[in-house]
């Protein structure tokens, strides 16, 4: 595979961008290789600047569950540019918005429209302390948010106990005030509630944990969750930023049947452009402001083009009906089941442990012949392996994320075709490794 172009952009890049790129992962530190830069992708399929070609797993992290340029989209995007980029205005495009995610989220009155899924978690976590008169979050391990301080912060000397922070800059007095439990683990959390009886205004989780790779959530772990914060006077956060409109319509609180209290919308829901979503009951978001006293504000927040790919993509997922929307979601659950069993069978011909988790179109394959359940048993895996199938997998002409932290993403631009070369390159690949 040919990458000088690559390589030479990555160094021009390096020059005026830390580490050469805007967000860290994408730098490939974590596959020991220096980065692809994209020119363009159309469907299934990302085009490099030296013009390789790749079926696209990462497909944005997640926004892309259409697959890339959608022609409506993309229509939708030119015609409200025309129209003009911002005006710092309310648009009938935002209520249009907020109203079909009002429809696809049960648990979802009212919500606020933003920019990023940082900035979603950052302010449902203000609503809750705010809603609670409480100090302290809880979070698990292996679990993102984004990248605000109450959230980068590692686990306490013991379990259940305040947390320490995971970056420079974030001090420890703010880190203090989020306790870090294990994913899958409710003795934990109820440990954590026992400590801090009346201080805990919110456990904020990934219902489906996909930043550890993906966990999936154990038979009864959400209702758990739900209980404790039921029995405690404490809110219940779903982040599903990435789940939201991925693993169901209605995201894991579909799947699952466990409604939130205030939920965190992402990547899907802005069809590939900044805008992320706060939502819950009426009674926690009419305290933001202007009604309320818990300030929150954008520049950008709904702003015009990113409201109309949003209002696109969701007008797709969800044009004919809920048959329809249902028929969409089971193509893809029929895709990444194909490539599921598809791995697995190539992996055991090849003599190499892997274990795929797998939620809908979201799957992660772990080089590990072990249950993967919590951030310990991802810690565990052959990072070693990963790193060495994701390259052996991208000089065949498969673009995972790179990261064996991360997920593959199925859109409903895959084929059938698709998933076999996927799973060929992989079989070639695993007898590499
Ligand atoms: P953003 O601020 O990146 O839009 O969203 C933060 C966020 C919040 N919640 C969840 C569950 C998330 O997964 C994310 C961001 N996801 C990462 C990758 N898993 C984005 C990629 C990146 O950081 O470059």
């Amino acid at each position: 595979m040919r990458n000088h172009k690559s390589i030479e952009a990555f160094a021009q890049a390096c020059r005026v961008l830390p580490g050469g790129v805007n967000s860290p992962v994408r730098a490939f530190g974590g596959v020991d290789r220096k980065p692809l830069f994209i020119a363009g992708a159309k469907g299934s399929r990302v085009f490099d600047v030296d013009g390789n070609e790749y079926i696209d797993y990462v497909g944005s992290w997640g926004p892309m569950i259409l697959g890339h340029a959608p022609p409506a989209v993309v229509a939708a995007i030119q015609k409200a540019a025309e129209r003009g980029a911002s005006f710092g205005a309310p648009t009938l495009a935002e209520t249009e918005l907020a109203s079909r995610v009002v429809r696809a989220f049960g648990s979802i009155e009212k919500l606020r429209l933003l920019c990023s899924g940082t900035e979603a978690v950052m302010t449902a976590i203000r609503l809750a302390r705010a809603y609670t008169g409480r100090d302290t979050i809880v979070k698990m391990v292996g679990c993102y948010h984004g990248h605000s301080d109450s959230l980068l912060v590692s686990a306490g000397s013991g379990l259940a106990e305040r947390g320490t922070a995971a970056s420079p800059g974030v001090p420890e007095a703010l880190a203090a005030l989020t306790v870090v439990v294990p994913y899958n683990d409710w003795d934990t959390l109820r440990q954590a509630f026992r400590k801090q009886p009346g201080d805990i205004a919110a456990v904020l989780v990934e219902p489906v944990a996909a930043n550890m790779g993906v966990v999936p959530p154990e038979p009864g772990y959400l209702e758990s969750l739900r209980s404790l914060c039921d029995e405690n006077g404490a809110l219940l956060i779903f982040d599903e930023v990435i789940s939201g409109f991925r693993v169901a319509w209605g995201g894991a609180q579909e799947r699952y049947g466990v409604r939130a209290d205030l939920t965190c919308l992402g990547k899907i829901v802005g069809g590939g452009l900044p805008l992320a979503v706060c939502g819950g009951r009426a009674e926690i978001m009419d305290l933001l402001a202007p009604l309320g006293h818990v300030y929150q504000a954008g520049t950008l927040s709904g702003n015009p083009l990113a409201t109309a790919a949003a209002n696109a993509t969701l007008e797709i997922l969800e044009a004919g009906g809920t048959d329809k929307t249902k028929e969409r979601y089971a193509q893809l659950e029929s895709l990444a089941a194909g490539l599921e069993t598809g791995l697995a069978k190539a992996a055991a011909h090849a003599g190499v442990p892997v274990t795929i988790n797998r939620v809908g179109s979201l799957l992660s394959c772990f080089f590990t012949d072990k249950p993967v359940r919590n951030f310990d048993d991802v810690r565990a895996t052959d990072i070693g392996s990963f790193k060495r199938f994701f390259s052996e997998m991208l000089d065949r002409g498969v673009y995972l994320a790179p990261s064996a932290y991360e997920a593959m993403f199925v859109s409903l631009a895959h084929t059938s075709q698709d998933i076999e070369r996927t799973v060929e390159a992989a079989g070639e690949s695993f007898r590499r490794l």
